[in-house]
This record gives C-alpha cells, structure tokens and sequence, in this order.
C-alpha cells in the first residue's frame, strides 16, 4: 500500500511512545498521545455523525484548550477543512468569515451560542455545537458513546487541510488555503532545523487559531513526539512556574519585551533551556541583546507567514544575528526582486521577498485572481514583505511593501479599520498607521479629518467601532488633525504620519 500522505498519518507515524505526554495543562492534566489518538477518533466519529464530509468546513472559534487540539487532529482525519478564528472576532467579521468559508459546521465557546447559533443557522451551517475550556459543550456530548479507532478519511498531499484568514490590503479577508503537504513539510524542516526530539518540552503560551501556535509549534511537537506546557495565554507567572521543567519556549516579540523586565529571567531560571524562538514580527536587536545579557541566550528568531508557514530561520548551531531573520529553510527557495519589473536582485540590494517551495499555500479560498495576483508565472509567492540578502546570505527584513500594521503579533490592516472610521457621520477621511509601541512593537493610531462643524472625540470614535472590529484592532490613540500630507499625486503620506508620532507611545 502507497504510503499514506496526509498530515495526520505523517505526524502519527512518529508516535513510537505513545504514554508519553502530548499535552500537560497548568493544573497538571496530561493528555498522552494515546489519549490524543483516541479522543481525536471520537470527535472525528461526532463530526461524521453531524454531517461533515471530506472537504467541508468546520469554523471553529474557541478558547484554547486541550481538546480544541483534538478537534484540529479529528478535522485532518475526517477530511475536513480546519478553519480556526480569533477569538477576538466579533460578530459583524464572523458574519464574513461564514458567508464566504460556508461551513458545514461551527464550534464556539458556550457563552457565545446564543448570539453566534442564529447567524450559523442563516448563512447555511447544519450545526452550532460548542466547546468550553473543560472539556464541555455540545460538541464534546456528541463523542459519548463513539468508538476511540477511526478509519482516517483518505487525503492527499494537495488536498486542503486549513483555511486561514488573512486580511487583504484593499478590502475583504483572504482565506489561505493550507494543504496537508504545506503543514507537513513544514513541521518536518523546522523540527530538523530546529533539532526538536521526543525529549523537548515546549511551553507553548501562543494562542491556538494562527499559524504560529497551531501550525509551527503544535505541529513541530507532535512532529517529534514530543511535550508541551499549555498555557491559556501569556502570563508571566505562568511561563516562570512551568520553565523548569521545560526546553524550549516559541513566542512572538511581546512575550520577550515582557520577560526581559522580569526580574525572574536570569542565567539560572533559563540555564536549562536549549532554544527561545521569536517570530510573526520584527524582534528588535535589542530585545535580542537585552534578553542576551540577562541570561546568556540568543533568541533565534526566524520569519513566517500565513500563506507559507515559515520561510527562514536563524542557525541553529551558527550566528543568530539580532535584526536579521536567517536563511531559507531546506526546501524552501527565496529571492529579491524589484517590486515593479519583478527583475531578480543582486545581493545587498532592498526589494520585494518572493519565497517558493512545499510549503507555499495552493491560493486563497475563492479567489483565483487574488491568487494569481500574488503569484510570479514561476511559482514564486510575491510576500509583500521588503527584504535584503547579505553577503553572507542572511536575509534581513527591512520594511513592508504592503500597508499592514503588526501589533502584538497580530496583524491590522489599516484599511479595514478606515471603512469603519470613515462610516461614522462627522468624519471627513481617515489614516490608520501603525508607530512604535514599547509593547506591542507597533500600536495602531487613527489620524482623522473630521467635517467642518463635527465635534467627534476620541472616546466616541472607539465607541462606534468597538462592537465591528477585533479588540487588537481598535486604535490605541485617536488624533485629529486639520488635514493630511499628501504627495504631488494627492495620496496621503502615510510615512509622514508615522514619523509625525513616531513618539507617541514612548
Ligand atoms: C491584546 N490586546 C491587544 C493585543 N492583544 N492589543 C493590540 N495588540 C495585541 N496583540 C488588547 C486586549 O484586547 C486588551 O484590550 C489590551 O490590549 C490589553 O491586553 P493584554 O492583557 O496586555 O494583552 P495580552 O492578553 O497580554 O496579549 C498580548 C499578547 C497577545 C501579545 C500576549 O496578543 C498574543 O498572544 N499575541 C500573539 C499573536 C500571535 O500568535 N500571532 C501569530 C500570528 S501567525 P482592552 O481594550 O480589553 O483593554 C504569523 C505568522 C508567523 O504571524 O510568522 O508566525
Ligand atoms: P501573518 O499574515 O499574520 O501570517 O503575518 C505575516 C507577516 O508577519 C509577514 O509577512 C511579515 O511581515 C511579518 N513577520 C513574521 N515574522 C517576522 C519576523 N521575524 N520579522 C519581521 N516580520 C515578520
């Protein structure tokens, strides 16, 4: 029989020890990899029983926990297309994220059915069930009964596993079509790269609906048979009470910004762990040499997107460079070219990251011209991100060439938040920028021109959007001002604003 190619049987066949810890929570709960096998069977069982087909959707908006992972393992083995969501989302964008993703089935928190079952219901879902942080829920009451074996459904390597959504520059999300062997191949390179084993324990304190949590982390472990810590979130204390028995922590710039002004983090506290990865947005050199000089450590940071899993990665046993965010990973071809021609560049010279390889998306869910947009006619993936080669063949990331704010290590599309400024009456036109923030990175700021005669405050701006858009979202500041720098062409200069308050949040 060919050997089976799907994310699910390529992870599992690494679980040669199967009472090994999967999974231990804070309070001590462990989750082996034989109880992951056969929870993951339940609930695929529960899936099947509720309609779910190979193919179809299954939206998932819920806090993170043990069995939110057993719900991502049962949908790669029924089939079906994983579609994760910020739990940050309100209901105005899960009203998007439905209507376009049309999924079979919708898991939510408890507390959120009421509001979310009838908007499911009406945008065509067979089911609302849901799933709590203990292991309740309706979701969870379907899996009574079901048998702990489950015949996965067969599924290829282009077959879609996830969908995740990523917002779009001008205009409506994109759903990134993630195949069973993007995930896959990426868990393989960075588990080799990174020189993960069965003995690695990662405290993992990201949240479970993006990339970075799901994919890289998760996947890695499972990938080695290895451990994680599971915490809910960030929470310093946290991270501190479970380090000793850990290996390696992944996180995004926040968690070290946050760690290097604790007291705690010292050569002793950390001396046991082998690897800190940082990445889904710039850390800056001197987090990294901070965090160097309280504990003797070089973060290895390391650059990913949605649409490609992770592209590059600092050394692992060679310089980690502070700024710089390393090279291709093996399989994975990267170049620079100029943004207008698409001409390839030469080496130290600024341009546009084009990245090709296995773990490059299939295209955004309905949206062949969006993806051919994106696509060079030899398969290479225009990033949007602005980069340069050194001679020594690290890449660096010097800017972006797409118009997206990253806060926290989310990303915030301006034009998303301007529609909903630009809707409230009194306002003449919006900017929304993104300027340094001591600890988020970036802290989104709306600039706004309001009507002659309109008496808006900042307060009442957030009060009117605050109900439409993701908390990360909202603007930390609103300013108002009489009227924007525009170029010759009457484009408002965006990097002006951001220089005019780039000392906003010092
Ligand atoms: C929370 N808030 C944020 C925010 N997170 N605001 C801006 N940006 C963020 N990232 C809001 C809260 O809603 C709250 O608002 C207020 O800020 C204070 O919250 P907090 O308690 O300080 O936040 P905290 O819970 O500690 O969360 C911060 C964080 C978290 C950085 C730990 O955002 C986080 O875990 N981020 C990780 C994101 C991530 O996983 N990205 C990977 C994407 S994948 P209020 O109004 O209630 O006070 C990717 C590809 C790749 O990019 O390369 O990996
Ligand atoms: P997302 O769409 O959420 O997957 O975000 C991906 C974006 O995060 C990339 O296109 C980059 O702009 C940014 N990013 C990820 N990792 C890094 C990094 N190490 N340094 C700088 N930017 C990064």
């Amino acid at each position: 029989m060919p050997e089976a190619l799907d994310l699910y049987s390529q992870l599992s066949r690494h679980w040669a020890e199967k009472d090994k810890p999967f999974i231990i929570t804070r309070d001590g709960r462990v989750w082996t990899y034989r109880d992951i096998e056969a929870g993951s069977a339940r609930l695929a069982h529960a899936l099947v029983s509720a309609g779910v087909a190979p193919g179809d959707r299954v939206a998932v908006q819920t806090d993170k926990s043990p069995e939110a992972i057993l719900l991502y393992l049962a949908c790669l083995r029924a089939g079906a297309v994983y579609l994760p969501l910020n739990t940050a989302y309100t209901l105005a964008e899960l009203d998007y994220f439905f209507s376009d993703a049309e999924p079979t089935i919708v898991v939510v928190r408890p507390k959120m059915h009421g509001e979310v079952a009838p908007l499911a219901q009406r945008l065509g879902a067979k089911h609302c069930l849901t799933l709590g942080t203990e292991g309740d829920g309706s979701l969870m009451d379907l899996t009574t009964d079901q048998p702990a074996t489950f015949a996965n459904a067969p599924r290829s390597e282009d077959d879609i596993a996830a969908i995740l959504y990523t917002s779009g520059t001008t205009g409506r999300s994109k759903g990134a079509m993630l195949t069973h062997g993007n995930l896959a191949s990426n868990a393989e390179a960075l588990a080799i790269y990174w020189r993960f084993t069965s003995k690695d324990v990662l405290i993992h304190a990201l949240p479970i609906f993006h990339v970075h949590g799901l994919f890289t982390a998760t996947n890695v472990i499972l990938w080695c048979n290895a451990s994680m810590l599971f915490l809910p979130k960030f929470d310093a204390d946290d991270i501190f009470a479970v380090m000793p028995q850990a290996t390696a922590m992944m996180g995004v710039p926040t968690f070290y910004v946050r760690l290097i002004q604790d007291e705690r983090l010292t050569p002793d506290t950390t001396r046991h762990m082998r690897l800190f990865v940082s990445g889904s947005a710039p850390l800056l050199a001197e987090t990294h040499r901070a965090f160097t000089a309280k504990t003797g450590l070089n973060i290895l940071e390391r650059y990913g997107m949605t649409e490609t899993g992770m592209n590059t990665s600092n050394p692992y046993d060679g310089e980690r460079v502070p700024g710089a965010v390393g090279f291709p990973l093996p399989g994975v071809s990267l170049r620079i070219t100029d943004p207008e021609s698409g001409r390839e560049l030469g080496p130290g010279e600024i341009g546009m990251i084009e990245v090709k390889g296995p773990n490059v998306f299939k295209g955004y869910w309905r949206m062949p011209e969006k993806t051919e947009a994106e696509f060079r006619d030899d398969g290479y993936f225009i990033t949007g991100d602005l980069g340069r080669i050194d001679e020594t063949g690290y890449v660096h990331i010097v800017g972006r060439g797409k118009d997206l704010v990253i806060s926290g290590g989310y990303n915030v599309y301006p034009k998303e938040i301007e529609s909903e400024i630009d809707a409230i009456l009194g306002v003449a036109e919006s900017a929304v920028i993104g300027v340094p923030h001591v600890d988020f990175g970036e802290g989104v700021t709306a600039i706004i021109v309001l009507e002659p005669g309109a008496s808006l405050k900042e307060a009442d701006v957030i009060a009117r959007i605050k109900d439409r858009l993701a908390a990360f979202k909202i603007p930390k500041r609103v300013i108002f001002v009489d009227a924007f720098p525009r170029n010759a062409m009457g484009k408002v200069q965006k990097n002006v604003l951001r220089e005019t308050y780039a000392g906003l949040y010092a």
